[in-house]
């Protein structure tokens, strides 16, 4: 470690699929990108003391605690990384900036509007004592999104008209799947549309620079009732044999869109589109031009110039390995591809970068409390028969 490079110790609460991630990144960015802040994976936390103790050997953290109260107060912890749970998001969060502690969450930032109003109101008293908070919305990250963001901010794409965006998986597409977690209300806030519609509506407000001012919503339930999960209950769960329990969540939600640079949307999240596994797509059209992404292909970019001359335009694949695409100076030499683990590395790096410095890393609780405040509106259209419902910006409320 440098002497100019101050150590940051973390304090990760969780160790299921989003705290394996991010326990890959933290193990990672250090050893890949030059920063100013080193992060030290000091203490994983997590209820069950076997499963935890576990969890520290094999994601590589240094010690471990079961209560996440005496991990928020330790000395030797400087950062806390939220990956439970939406229904622990708020308590955890606001207690650790309250306790001086640089906090990371994973989206969606929390169950309800309340509660992330009540995580900004904390975040933004803690900034005043030079406190950051972050919410990781990890397909920013992507370097062909970034890209993407490039080209509309500089003017590629023109005045952007369509921002049209899909996530779609398929993993309880079958009705036999069991109650999990992310299919109980009180437990996740919502269902796709909070799990996977979060990302699409921070991703096109990422890449547009517009905000969502207003939206008319659709939710389903498909399958109202599923068997009860067994203990052990991740993405790949099992039915415990001891009856059903009711689904109080959505499995798909789709709404129309406004953007307050005068761009209209289509969004689309749903659990249902058999055989897509994780398919995060948006496309943007501009009158100078368009671009289109999809994860299931997330090296790639098409770019669409309008300005070319006619006899050469078309959709370009822009294979985004170079070292001077977004993020990817420190990886491989052109054409040797990343994945998934990366995006949440580059999350760990910007987060490193803006804290080592005493900036304020974003996506900040207000930017996640703005796609809160569109899951909200969403949700109350689709109650009214989809009536249009407007979407007020967070920022005014921060200002209020
Ligand atoms: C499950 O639907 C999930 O793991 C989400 O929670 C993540 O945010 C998404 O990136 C992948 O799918």
């Amino acid at each position: 470690m440098s002497t100019m490079e101050k150590e940051l110790r973390v304090g990760m609460v969780g160790y299921a699929f989003m705290g394996a991630a991010h326990s890959q990144a933290w193990r990672t960015v250090n050893r890949v990108y030059d920063l100013p802040a080193r992060a030290r994976m000091s203490v994983i936390c997590g209820r069950d003391e076997s499963k935890v103790a576990e969890a520290a050997t094999r994601l590589g953290w240094e010690a471990y605690t079961t209560d996440w109260r005496e991990l928020i107060t330790r000395d030797d912890v400087d950062v806390i990384d939220v990956c439970t749970p939406g229904d622990s998001h708020a308590e955890i969060a606001i207690a650790a900036l309250e306790a001086g502690k640089h906090v990371l969450c994973e989206k969606p930032l929390a169950n309800s509007v309340e509660e992330a109003r009540a995580m900004v109101a904390a975040a933004v008293q803690a900034q005043a004592a030079g406190v950051r908070s972050m919410c990781g919305f990890n397909y920013r990250r992507v370097p062909a999104v970034a890209l993407m963001r490039h080209l509309v901010e500089s003017g590629r794409l023109g005045v952007v008209r369509h921002v049209r965006a899909a996530y779609l998986q398929d993993w309880i597409v079958d009705p036999q799947f069991p109650l999990v977690w992310r299919l109980q209300r009180d437990k996740a806030g919502s269902g796709a549309l909070g799990d996977i519609g979060a990302h699409i509506i921070d991703l096109t407000q990422f890449v547009t620079g517009q905000r969502i001012t207003g939206v008319s919503g659709l939710t389903e339930t498909f399958i109202k009732e599923r068997p009860l999960p067994s203990e052990a209950a991740g993405l790949a769960a099992s039915a415990d044999g001891s009856g059903t329990g009711p689904v109080t969540v959505d499995d798909a939600a789709l709404f129309l869109a406004r953007l307050d640079g005068g761009a209209v949307g289509t969004y689309e999240a749903t659990r249902f589109a058999t055989g897509r596994k994780n398919a995060v797509r948006v496309e943007v059209n501009g009158s100078l031009g368009s671009v289109a992404f999809d994860f299931e292909r997330m090296n790639e970019l098409e770019f669409y110039d309008a300005t070319a001359p006619g006899t050469e335009q078309g959709f370009t694949k822009i294979l985004v390995t170079e070292s001077d695409h977004p993020y990817l100076s420190a990886w491989w030499p052109p054409g040797h591809i990343i994945g998934y683990e990366h995006t949440f590395t580059h999350e760990m790096r910007d987060f490193l970068e803006a804290v080592g410095t005493g900036a304020d890393p974003t996506p900040s609780f207000v930017d996640a409390l703005q796609v809160q405040l569109v899951m909200d509106a969403v949700t109350s259209s689709a109650e009214q028969d989809s009536a249009w419902t407007e979407v007020a910006p967070a920022l005014a409320e921060v200002a209020a």
